[in-house]
C-alpha cells in the first residue's frame, strides 16, 4: 500500500485551505520535463520521490511578507518555516525556454501577476538556501495586460507559463523561484495571497554575466507599502504595478 488514507487526510486537515489554490505539477526545461513535488503524496511515499522542486507544504499560499515562507514556500504556522533543499537538479541551457505547469488554478476568482525570479548557488545548490542574502533578481513578470491578468493567461493556456532563462546567464547552479500572486482579497495587509514555488537547476553555456548588480532578498522585496502589494481589483484601474524590480533579461 502507497500510502495510509487515515494518516493522509489527518495531516492534510492540518494545512491550511486545502481546496482550491495550486502548486507546481510539472517543470520542462528545454525538451525534458520533470514532475513537481506532489504535496499531496510525495511526503507518503518510502523512499521520497527525489524531485527538482523544493518541497511545499500544500496548495495554500504565504500571506505574511515577513516570513521564510516567502521564498520558497512554507507553513511557519505549523512548524515547517520555508523551504529545503532538494536533492537533485534539473539541466537548462542559458537562452532556453522554461515551461511551468500549475495544477489546475482554481478559479477565475484568483487574479493576479506571475513573477519569476533566479539566485545563483554559490556552492551545491542540494544544500543551500539563500536566507535572507540580497541574491535574486527577475527575468521575467507578467501582469495586467490587453485587459487580462496573467493568471487569466495562465488559465487559457492549460495552466502553463512560460520564460526564458537570460541567454548571457553565466553557466552554474541556479535555483529558480516562480510565483502566483493572487490579488482577489488584496485590498489590505495582509491580503495578496503568494504561492512560490522554487525549481533547482544547472545553467549551461558560454554567459558571462551574473544578473543585474542590484539583487533583492525574500523576505525583504515586498512589503505592505510595495506597489502592486495592495490592490483593489474590484475597482476600475488600466494598469497595476508589478511588485519587486524591473526585469533583467541579460
Ligand atoms: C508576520 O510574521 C511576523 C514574524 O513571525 C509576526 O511578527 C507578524 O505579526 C506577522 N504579521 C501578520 C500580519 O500576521
Ligand atoms: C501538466 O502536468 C500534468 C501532470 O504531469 C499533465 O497530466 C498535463 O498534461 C500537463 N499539462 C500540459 C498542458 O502539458
Ligand atoms: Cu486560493
Amino acid at each position: 500500500m502507497l500510502f495510509s488514507p487515515t494518516l493522509t487526510l489527518a495531516v492534510l486537515s492540518a494545512l491550511p485551505s486545502v481546496l482550491g489554490h495550486g502548486y507546481v505539477q510539472e517543470v520542462t526545461l528545454g525538451s525534458s520535463k520533470y514532475p513537481g513535488w506532489n504535496p499531496n503524496t510525495d511526503p507518503y511515499y518510502n523512499p521520497t520521490p527525489q524531485r527538482i522542486v523544493r518541497k511545499v507544504p500544500g496548495n495554500g499560499p504565504v500571506e505574511n511578507l515577513s516570513l521564510i515562507d516567502v521564498q520558497c514556500n512554507g507553513y511557519s504556522a505549523g512548524g515547517q518555516a520555508g523551504s529545503t533543499p532538494a536533492p537533485v537538479f534539473g539541466t537548462v541551457a542559458a537562452g532556453a525556454t522554461v515551461s511551468v505547469n500549475w495544477t489546475t488554478w482554481p478559479s477565475d476568482s484568483h487574479k493576479g501577476p506571475l513573477i519569476t525570479y533566479m539566485a545563483k548557488a554559490p556552492s551545491d545548490i542540494t544544500k543551500w538556501s539563500p536566507g535572507t542574502s540580497a541574491v535574486w533578481f527577475k527575468v521575467h513578470q507578467d501582469g495586467f495586460s490587453n485587459g487580462l491578468w496573467a493568471s487569466d493567461r495562465l488559465l487559457s493556456n492549460k495552466g502553463i507559463y512560460t520564460f526564458t532563462i537570460p541567454k548571457s546567464l553565466q553557466a552554474g547552479q541556479y535555483l529558480i523561484r516562480h510565483e502566483i500572486l493572487a490579488l482577489h482579497n488584496a485590498w489590505a495587509y495582509p491580503g495578496a495571497q503568494i504561492y512560490p514555488a522554487c525549481i533547482q537547476v544547472q545553467v549551461t553555456g558560454s554567459g558571462t554575466s551574473t544578473g543585474p548588480s542590484s539583487k533583492v532578498a525574500f523576505p525583504g522585496a515586498y512589503t505592505a507599502s510595495t506597489p502592486g502589494i495592495v490592490f483593489d481589483v474590484y475597482k476600475s484601474f488600466s494598469s497595476y504595478p508589478i511588485p519587486g524590480p524591473a526585469v533583467w533579461s541579460g
